[in-house]
């Protein structure tokens, strides 16, 4: 049987590739790559139709496994977990389940002056930006949702669930982020960053990241 296909934008800025590929890569998932640079402006026809090959859609992340084409990342998130259920990328018990779904879906659908503010760029040197109160605001909901997980859920490991899983893999551009501006955090929540950052996954991504040499201008925050 062949393996899943995963098709991502450029490592360096594709925060929504990022996730997929650490829930792949964690889980032992046998898969490929295709990398799709979304060149200038991001939108441009060139890349659109490249991706329009695979998915209608026209954007990344999209995974194309067995004749079945899955875009969006929560959708391939569910896909992963139906199709490989050994691999436990969701947590055991309903309620953990429900607790990591619901964060799943606020991270997918929230956190935009977060993430506008300081889009994902793992070449950044690290420093800080301007934060003001909606930003703020961001980080704080971030800091205690993770705490959440880890209290009621996080015994068996430093992931917000204990063992690496899907939410790990929607959190991770998020912990990149708080890494590469240098967002002050409590301890626990760098003690999880920690944790996520020193995965091997996360290293093939980023050793991958650092050798692109295309600039996207509208992600480069000084
Ligand atoms: N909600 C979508 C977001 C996908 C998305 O916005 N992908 C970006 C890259 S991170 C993209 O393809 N941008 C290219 C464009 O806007 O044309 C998901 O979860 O997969």
């Amino acid at each position: 049987m062949a393996n899943a296909l995963l098709i991502v934008g450029n490592k360096n800025y594709s925060s929504w590739s990022l996730r997929p590929f650490m829930a792949l890569a964690m889980a032992d998932i046998p898969f490929d790559e295709k990398v799709i640079p979304f060149g200038q402006p991001t939108g441009n026809a060139k890349f659109t139709k490249a991706v329009k090959r695979y998915s209608s859609a026209g954007l990344v992340p999209v995974l194309v496994h067995n004749g079945i084409t899955i875009w969006d990342t929560l959708a391939i998130m569910e896909y992963l977990a139906e199709t490989w259920p050994d691999r436990n990328l969701w947590p055991k018990t309903k309620a953990a389940r429900a607790l990591a779904r619901s964060a799943c879906a606020e991270m997918h659908s929230g956190f935009r002056n977060l993430r506008n503010a300081c889009p994902m760029n793992l070449r950044r040197p690290t420093n800080p930006v301007p934060m003001n109160a909606a930003i703020l605001g961001d980080v704080e909901r971030i800091e205690s949702l993770w705490r959440q997980c880890r209290k009621a859920h996080g015994k068996g490991g430093p992931f917000l669930f204990g063992k690496f899983g899907i939410a790990d893999a929607m959190f991770a551009p998020i912990v990149t982020r708080f890494d590469t501006f240098e967002i002050k955090v409590a301890d626990d929540t760098q003690h999880y960053m920690n944790a996520v950052l020193a995965t091997p996954a996360f290293h093939e991504w980023k050793a991958a990241a650092l050798k692109e040499k295309w600039i996207v201008a509208e992600d480069e925050v000084d």
